[in-house]
């Protein structure tokens, strides 16, 4: 069966207000999106409940995290358990921005992947190499070293619930998208872990999607990749061009 696209919008901290939210809600709302494609944005923390129940019902609402833990003396932190008594039924986890700016290990994420599924939560698993990674042909090692303790800790039946991005800490936020090839070789290769450490059925079927400075100029030629099942965005998800990314296959 062919893998559905999957596009994804990381708002990331924006915006910044209320009226931001509602406008950027409203502009999704009227576009036209591929009906064939899954759509997830995720919105902060502080805006789920608000953009659960104003998105139109084809677009579904992830998390940008959460703590491993139900409940407790966690200041700051939200639960799995939480989200899903919110309605949000995705959480993204591992993206580099975690990892780097508050210092999240593989170890960490994969205790967080275990966390969600068992809240029946479903996983957009960032990972992804820096460029001095790359310049020393250090990228399969890396992704697979991320993807480890994931592969550790979840039954291969619980693949159906994650969809992996493939973000190269290069080209995230920088307007250096990876080239098609790149993108399709890098992912092609993390499919080949999957099948090497998981099985030959979750790798056909599970979704690793490309994110890092995807736009609507780059995402059509991305798309022809056979390896590529959608994409991660951030910057744009904030623009009226997030549609098109949707619509990249059409
Ligand atoms: C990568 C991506 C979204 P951007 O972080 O996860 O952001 O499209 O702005 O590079």
């Amino acid at each position: 069966m062919p893998r559905q696209f999957f596009v994804g919008g990381n708002f990331k901290m924006n915006p910044i207000d209320r009226a931001t939210e509602a406008s950027l809600v409203g502009g999704l709302n009227k576009a036209t999106l591929d009906p064939t494609t899954e759509v997830v944005i995720a919105p902060p923390a502080i805006y789920l409940i608000s953009v659960k129940a104003s998105v139109r019902p084809d677009v579904a609402v992830s998390a940008q995290n959460l703590y491993p833990k139900d409940s407790g003396a966690f200041t700051g932190e939200i639960s799995p358990k939480q989200l899903v008594d919110a309605g949000i039924p995705w959480v993204i986890l591992g993206h580099s921005e975690r990892r780097t700016i508050f210092h999240e290990s593989s170890e960490f994420v994969a205790q967080k992947v275990r966390a969600a599924l068992d809240s029946g939560l479903k996983v957009i698993l960032c990972i992804g190499e820096t460029l001095q990674q790359r310049e020393s042909g250090e990228t399969g090692a890396v992704n697979e070293a991320q993807l480890k303790p994931v592969i550790a800790a979840i039954k291969t039946a619980e693949w159906k619930n994650i969809v992996i991005a493939y973000e190269p800490v290069w080209a995230i936020g920088t307007g250096k998208v990876a080239t098609s090839t790149r993108a399709q070789d890098t992912q092609a290769e993390i499919r080949a872990v999957i099948r090497k450490s998981v099985s030959a059925t979750v790798a056909d079927e599970v979704r690793i999607i490309y994110g890092g400075s995807v736009t609507a100029n780059n995402c059509k030629e991305l798309a022809t990749q056979p390896d590529v099942d959608g994409f991660l965005v951030g910057g744009a998800c904030l623009k009226p061009e997030f549609a098109n990314i949707v619509n990249a296959r059409l």
